[in-house]
């Protein structure tokens, strides 16, 4: 028995090459998906056939057909004909189930991404920028997911932003314990007024951190207490959840020429996607520096903080892993989040 491999730019010009070359006795083991090129560059789409022949069939084009001899011959060829079929199927359907780009070697590495939630069409680009091993998959990944950290809010501050409950204001007291750990200079304001506990929460940790608050009720009150407070540190400032996309439209009209303080969009882990994606996409993304993931310890799997990467294209600041104020936040490597992603703990 030989085998050999043949390249096609379609699957029916590499079949038309195993007929003229071994005659149509070759049995049609496997076939998928391969980039090809002049001069040795990577760069078209192609076929390759993997072919079986019984020696004893013959090789020459001008072999005449042996007709089967035996019910083994007629089983040989029934299975040649169902090959052949299904191989014209998979041809067909590779369009509309893009799916069966992936070869066999990397079907493993496939399924395990979209059980953890990893888009479909997002684990087939991976995979196609990466080798067969689970490193490379995790090393595409890194470099996917950009972590930017809380480094670039340490000079001019961080405003919350997200849907009610998503975590902005056990956040803003965490990132607030972070800067005061730091010895930061910093000041605390609140747009979220209207709520007497909120008003209390902020006191009591503008208290415990030795550092100003400002409780505001509007944007348009924010522009001289931002440039006034501002020569005096990092300004954090938490929001209401209700009307988020509102804050950025009325911050996009007072501040015309910029809003001088970092806007991080929280991301609840523990959502769906599309639920997640809903929140984002009420708001003027455009005006969004950064996101933030909250609430990992709620989530059952990871892949969606990877699809949430890729389609907000914004760095990430941080993740909380928990409601406890001030430890459960963190700035992760984009290794251990590519690790989360593929399934670590
Ligand atoms: N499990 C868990 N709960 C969190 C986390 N961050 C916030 N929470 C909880 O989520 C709820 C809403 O948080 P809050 O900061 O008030 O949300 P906000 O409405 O966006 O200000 C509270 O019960 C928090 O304790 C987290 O990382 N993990
Ligand atoms: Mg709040």
């Amino acid at each position: 028995m030989r085998i050999k491999k043949f390249v096609g730019r379609s699957f029916k010009e590499a079949l038309e090459t195993v007929k003229r070359e071994l005659g149509s006795d070759a049995i049609i083991l496997s076939s998928k998906s391969v980039k090809s090129g002049p001069f040795g560059m990577l760069n078209k789409e192609a076929v390759e056939v993997t072919v079986a022949l019984d020696e004893n069939d013959g090789v020459s084009p001008e072999a005449p057909e042996a007709a089967p001899s035996s019910d083994m011959g007629d089983l040989l060829k029934e299975i040649k004909g169902l090959r052949e079929e299904v191989c014209y199927l998979k041809e067909t359907l590779r369009p509309i189930v893009p799916a069966l780009r992936i070869g066999k070697d990397k079907k493993g590495l496939f399924n395990l991404l979209v059980r953890q939630g990893v888009d479909t069409q997002f684990a087939i680009i991976l995979l196609e920028r990466s080798q067969e091993t689970l490193d490379s998959l995790k090393n595409s990944i890194k470099g996917d997911i950009k972590v930017q950290g809380l480094l670039p809010a340490e000079e001019s501050g961080l405003i919350f932003l997200g849907p009610p409950g998503v975590g902005k204001t056990t956040t803003f007291s965490k990132v607030a314990h972070l800067f005061a750990s730091k010895r930061k200079p910093f000041n605390l304001i609140s747009l979220d007024a209207d709520r007497i506990g909120s008003v209390a929460n902020m006191k009591e940790l503008s208290q415990q951190l030795r550092c100003p608050l400002r409780v505001v009720k509007r944007i348009s009150d924010l522009p001289k207490i931002l440039y006034k407070e501002m020569k005096k540190g990092a300004l954090l400032i938490d929001t209401p959840g209700a009307q988020f996309s509102d804050i950025l439209e009325d911050i996009h009209d007072i501040f015309p020429s910029g809003f001088p303080v970092k806007k991080c969009f929280l991301i609840d882990s523990s959502m769906s996607v599309p639920s997640a994606l809903k929140s984002w996409q009420k708001c003027n993304v455009d005006m969004i520096d950064s996101i933030g993931f909250t609430k990992l310890d709620m989530a059952t799997h990871y892949g969606g903080l990877y699809n949430i990467s890729m389609l907000t294209s914004r760095p990430l600041s941080f993740i909380t892993t928990g409601p406890g104020v001030p430890d459960d936040i963190r700035v992760p490597t984009s290794d251990f989040l590519a690790g989360l992603i593929v399934g670590g703990i």
